[in-house]
Order: C-alpha cells, then sequence, then structure tokens
C-alpha cells in the first residue's frame, strides 16, 4: 500500500512577523508527535541562483525587476524536483512529501507574487505566471501583522526591500492575493504572544496534516 503523503503548509508574512521562528517550533511539534516534518525556505541562498538572489538582497548587485522576479521562481522551481544527474544532491520537495514528510515552508510563490508586484509596473497576475505548476500547499497561514507592529519589533536591517514604505505595499498586495479561494488561506494574528501564534498554527497545520492524506497534491 502507498504511503500516505506529507502536508505542504507554508507561512507568509511581511518582514518580522515571526515566520522563521513559527515555522521551527511548528516543526518540532510535528516531530514530537511522531509526525516526520522538515523546514525549508525561500529563498534557498545555498544553490548557486540562491546565491545570485542573496548578493542581490544585500544590495552587493543591481539586477533587473524582471530578471530577478525570475529568480525567485527558479529558485523555487529547483528545489522541487531531484535534479537526478546532479550527484550527492538532496531528496527535494516532491519526493519528501510523496515519502510522507510534511514540509514546514518559510515564504513560497506568494511571497514572490507579492514583493514583485509592489515594485512599479508589476501586475499580481504576471508575478505568478513562473511559479504556476510548482505543488500547492495544502495550508497557507499568513502572519497578520501592522507594518506599524512590524516597525516596532526593530530596526529593518540593510537589505533590499527593508522599509516600512515597502512593506506596506507588499502587505496590500499579499490582501489581494488572499481573495484567491481556491488557496486555502488562514490568517494568523501575529500580534500575540509567540506561543499563543504556535497554538494557532498548530491546531490549523494538524488538520491539516491529517485531511492532506487522502489528497492528491495539486499544483499551482
Ligand atoms: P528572508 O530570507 O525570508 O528574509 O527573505 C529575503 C527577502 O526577499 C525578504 O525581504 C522577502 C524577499 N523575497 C522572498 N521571496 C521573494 C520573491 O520570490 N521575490 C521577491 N521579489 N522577493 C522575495
Amino acid at each position: 500500500m502507498a504511503r500516505a503523503r506529507g502536508a505542504l503548509i507554508v507561512l507568509e508574512g511581511v518582514d518580522k512577523a515571526g515566520k522563521t521562528t513559527q515555522c521551527a517550533r511548528l516543526v518540532h511539534a510535528l516531530q514530537q508527535s511522531g509526525r516526520p516534518a522538515e523546514m525549508m525556505r525561500f529563498p534557498d541562498r545555498s544553490t548557486t541562483i540562491g546565491q545570485l538572489i542573496s548578493a542581490y538582497l544585500e544590495k552587493k548587485s543591481d539586477l533587473e525587476d524582471h530578471t530577478v522576479h525570475l529568480l525567485f521562481s527558479a529558485n523555487r522551481w529547483e528545489r522541487v524536483y531531484h535534479a537526478s544527474n546532479n550527484r550527492g544532491c538532496r531528496p527535494l520537495m516532491k519526493k519528501k512529501l510523496e515519502e510522507g514528510i510534511t514540509l514546514v515552508v518559510d515564504r513560497y510563490a506568494f511571497s514572490g507574487a507579492a514583493f514583485t508586484s509592489a515594485k512599479p509596473g508589476f501586475s499580481l497576475d504576471w508575478c505568478m505566471k513562473p511559479d504556476v505548476g510548482l505543488p500547492k500547499p495544502d495550508l497557507v497561514m499568513f502572519l497578520q501583522l501592522s507594518p506599524a507592529e512590524a516597525a516596532l519589533r526593530g530596526q529593518f536591517g540593510e537589505e533590499r526591500y527593508e522599509t516600512s514604505a515597502f512593506q506596506r505595499a507588499v502587505q496590500q498586495q499579499f490582501e489581494e492575493l488572499r481573495k484567491d479561494s481556491t488557496v486555502n488561506w488562514q490568517v494568523i494574528d501575529a500580534s500575540q504572544s509567540v506561543d499563543d501564534v504556535h497554538k494557532s498554527i498548530s491546531s490549523h497545520s494538524l488538520h491539516t496534516v491529517s485531511a492532506a492524506q487522502s489528497l492528491p497534491l495539486g499544483e499551482l
């Protein structure tokens, strides 16, 4: 009998919403309850494409906006399938899900669309196109935090995009994206304590992990 697949769970939100902390806590909680789980994050700066993105974000290089958008998307695609001619590479997203491992992903295609469409001259529709065909998350939790509250959590760093004005524009684009009812969005109030946010995220995730076992993995 085929093994039940793992769930694809994504956390999205503006910078400082607590995504990385919550992804790590969720993976730990799932593992503690006997459910195999691993964390992934995008951009994955460890690959060749990821290094180009990292240099761009750190403002060590400048790239044309369409070009960098496609690089972010390519960085997701390269982590989806196993590159069979690449010796020693790790089994990737699709294989892990098929092996029954739940993947908890820190940012995905929705960040891609929200961040690029926050720039002048980019439509959400165009921005989603390069990610069409990627595995569709079973659950996308949006950590809701106003840009004003995010700013109180500390200064933005030196990376590109880390300004309050740009983050406000990103937030608006996420609001548009959340209108897509074909995606299982859940909004989580990220202004609560870390423990309360975790409880909320865990409860949505446990439900999703069980439900995903009997559902085929969709495509964006
Ligand atoms: P992080 O490593 O999670 O701090 O993300 C790095 C920055 O890159 C953050 O400001 C969000 C932004 N970002 C993440 N994914 C994408 C994407 O696909 N496209 C664009 N343009 N920006 C992205």
